[in-house]
């Protein structure tokens, strides 16, 4: 099996990360029973022997010892990455696998970009060879991080640039989160503009999300929730609402709902990464299908069913619904509306027990009433 590592740059960058090593572990937890290091867990983690005060060698196979992720934690403030290194995640990362400065590029492309850029380029690239050096067969880098905050957009877009150069073979993912049109940082229109033209270079494929879309389906869960419409209580534990995972605060913090649907997306869009299959295709075979022409590596991203990531007791969703929902509008997690232009091609990731005979109807009735309309 391949690896892959993931690379967490700024504040949105970190929380959405966080997020997801949260619910890979619980996923491998449900299913990863005896508690052994297996092939499925090395994907994103590795098993390292901690008894000598964390310099223990790494070992491949029987139980599970500590886990740690795949990842290097990237920002220039230090308050989000030591919210992390306060909380329950603590020990799934590993300590020398953290860059933070102390002021922030100040929502600035050109500072993160260009200053810090420079100033930390050898830092960067010690460490990302350092867990590559873990990996038996690095496939892939998974980069998370804002289009509007000056450290996401701006050094975000230049570790892309150094792994094209150091990494040239491994697949760059990259998953961007776009500012709303209310957004809070002035500068992030400029930000993002700026950041889209690295992506368009150096970018295998990107996952563009657009805050706006998260917030719209936040809101409507949260409409049904209150609502009663649903004649439903929300679980404790629930995706959508949880901060578990995190720090306990008296407030949930205004993007953890939201940051909870890219996790989940996230998620699912690695599951054939972290688990055998005799029907899973790789990720970077499935975006290689779905990408004409280089350049053109933009996916628009649909995620069903969505409103029961709330736990809310939502009847369970007929699967001929759960591909009709996966091209409206409402489980969009970006405003475009390809309905009015034109799909180039579709990836329809099932995941659960689902008989081949239905995926077959149902692509071939989608194909007739919603992709060719
Ligand atoms: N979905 C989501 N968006 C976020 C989150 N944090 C910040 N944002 C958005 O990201 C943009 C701001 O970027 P940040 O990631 O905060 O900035 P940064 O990368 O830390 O950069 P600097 O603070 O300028 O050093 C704004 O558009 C915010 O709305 C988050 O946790 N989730
Ligand atoms: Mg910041």
């Amino acid at each position: 099996m391949t690896q892959s590592v993931v690379v967490q740059v700024g504040q949105c960058g970190n929380q959405v990360g966080c997020r997801f090593w949260d619910l890979a572990l619980r996923e491998h937890a449900a299913v990863n029973q005896k508690g052994i290091y297996d092939e499925a867990l090395s994907s994103f983690f590795r098993n390292v022997d901690t008894r000598s005060g964390g310099n223990g060698p790494a070992i491949y196979k029987g139980k599970i010892c500590s886990l740690k992720a795949r990842a290097l934690l990237i920002d220039m403030e230090e308050g989000v990455v030591n919210e992390i290194l306060q909380g329950p995640l603590r020990d799934v990362f590993d300590s020398k696998q953290l860059i933070t400065d102390v002021s922030g590029s100040g929502n600035n492309w050109a500072v993160g970009h260009k200053i810090y850029g420079c100033q930390y380029r050898e830092n960067i690239v010690e460490k990302l060879r350092k867990t590559a050096e873990h990996c038996d067969c690095l496939q892939c880098f998974f980069i998370i991080h804002s289009m509007g905050g000056g450290t996401g957009s701006g050094l975000g877009t230049f570790v892309l640039n150094l792994l094209e150069e150091e990494f040239p073979e491994v697949y760059r993912f990259v998953t961007s989160v776009y500012p709303s049109g209310e957004d809070d940082v002035i500068t992030s229109p400029y930000n993002s503009v700026l950041a889209m033209k690295e992506l368009n270079e150096h970018a295998d494929c990107v996952l563009p999300i657009e805050n706006e879309s998260l917030f719209e389906i936040v809101n409507k869960i949260h409409q049904m929730i209150n609502s009663g419409k649903l004649g439903s209580t929300v679980k404790q534990n629930s995706l959508v609402t949880s901060s578990a995972g995190r720090a306990k605060t008296l407030q949930e913090k205004p993007f953890d709902a939201m940051n909870n649907i890219i996790a989940n997306l996230l998620l699912n869009m690695t599951s054939s990464a972290r688990f055998e299959g005799s029907l899973n295709m790789d990720l970077n075979e499935i975006s290689m299908n779905l990408v004409p022409f280089p350049r053109l590596h933009y996916l628009v991203s649909s995620l069903t069913p969505l409103y029961t990531l709330a736990d809310v007791n939502v009847p369970s969703r007929r699967l001929d619904q759960m591909f009709s929902d996966a091209f409206s509008r409402d489980h969009q997690l970006i405003q475009a509306d390809p309905k009015h232009s034109l799909y180039l091609a579709c990836a329809l990731l099932v995941r659960g027990n689902v008989q081949v005979s239905d995926l077959r109807r149902n692509i071939e009735r989608l194909t007739f009433t919603i992709i060719c309309k």
